[in-house]
């Protein structure tokens, strides 16, 4: 009798406790992965593309179920590199981030590389002589869109003897779109002497700096001295085009105008003939971070530099089949 209240109460205590470690008995532990910990610089808040790009990285995180510790630099490299050697310290599985120049960087990704994390460069590029700094970007093609913005003008004015006086807002200085869309622009329009950049500043990818830029280029040239304005981004460009209509300047008609990036209120003005060129940049990069980072985590192979792909809308586009933007 005494064995068989031993018995029971041995078999009592393992149902309680099984009841009290909450596991089923009948099935293995069901064990929990341990979310991914990417750590993200951004660079700041700068323009709608920007903003896209970080909800972008955001949503595809949540989607994928990585834990993202998102970090805006505010426009300052300095709060870059101070969110980068933060991630370190929390030994996050993976960094990324958004370089907002391209130099600077080497000590800090030495330091990561040195803690045995792995970096993604997402959006612009660096400029570095050790390639083992980073395991991954994903950028644009800048020189492209700066060669395709320029074959546009060929087109146009293919038949104009000139000259072509061109007025470029540019971005923010030594990033890599900025670079990039100001040198392929030139490899392209050099070809031809009718082409002429006659004032060319940055705008820092800013609004408000473009239309800061469009006032002084009107108090150095009358309007009818102004062929083409080249704008790296559209909010430079909407900032331009207020000042335009400001003056009394038919954007679209009496200036012809090429833009970078692709936000719907571009492509609606390219609709309505405000605008003659759209070279389309994609912020819409979160997903393809997100599962480089999972292969990366899962210690499958990346491919080095993967680049973005990217379309041209213009006046001689079939409108009809420009999808909504979303942003
Ligand atoms: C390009 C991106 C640029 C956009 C701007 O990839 O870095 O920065 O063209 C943004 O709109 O501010």
């Amino acid at each position: 009798m005494k064995k068989f209240r031993r018995l029971i109460s041995v078999i009592c205590f393992i149902c309680l406790s099984i009841a009290m470690s909450g596991c089923d008995a009948t099935s293995p532990e069901t064990v929990v992965e341990k979310p991914i910990v990417l750590g993200y610089s951004q660079l700041g808040d700068e323009s709608t593309w920007r903003s896209q790009n970080s909800l972008s990285l955001i949503n595809a995180a949540n989607e994928a179920g990585i834990k993202i510790m998102f970090e805006d630099a505010m426009q300052n490299p300095e709060n870059q590199i101070k969110a980068i050697r933060s991630f370190i310290a929390y030994k996050v599985d993976v960094i990324a981030f958004s370089p907002l120049v391209e130099t600077g960087w080497d000590t800090v990704l030495g330091e990561a590389k040195a803690a045995g994390i792995p970096v993604i460069i997402v959006d612009r590029m660096i400029d570095t002589e050790d390639e083992s700094l980073y395991t991954c970007a994903l950028c644009s093609d800048f020189d492209l869109e700066g060669r395709q913005a320029g074959e546009f003008l060929k087109k146009k004015f293919r038949l104009d003897d000139g000259p072509v006086r061109i007025v470029e807002l540019a971005g923010t200085e030594y990033s890599t779109p900025a670079i990039g869309r100001y040198e392929g622009f030139r490899s392209v329009i050099s070809s031809d002497p009718k082409f002429e950049v006659i004032f060319s500043a940055s705008g820092d990818f800013m609004r408000s700096k473009g239309r800061e830029l469009m006032q002084q280029i009107l108090t150095h040239y009358e309007p009818n001295e102004i062929d083409v304005l080249y704008s790296h981004n559209d909010d430079m460009t909407f900032g331009a085009i207020e000042v335009m209509l400001e003056a009394g300047i038919r954007p679209g008609k009496d200036i012809v105008i090429i833009s970078v990036d692709a936000t719907q209120k571009i492509i609606d003005y390219l609709k309505d003939g405000s605008v003659n060129c759209v070279i389309e940049c994609n912020p819409n990069s979160g997903p393809q971070v997100m599962e480089i980072t999972r292969r990366i985590v899962a210690g499958e192979t990346v491919e080095k530099n993967i680049y973005i792909d990217e379309k041209v809308f213009d006046e001689y586009s079939d409108f009809d089949s420009i999808a909504d933007r979303g942003y």
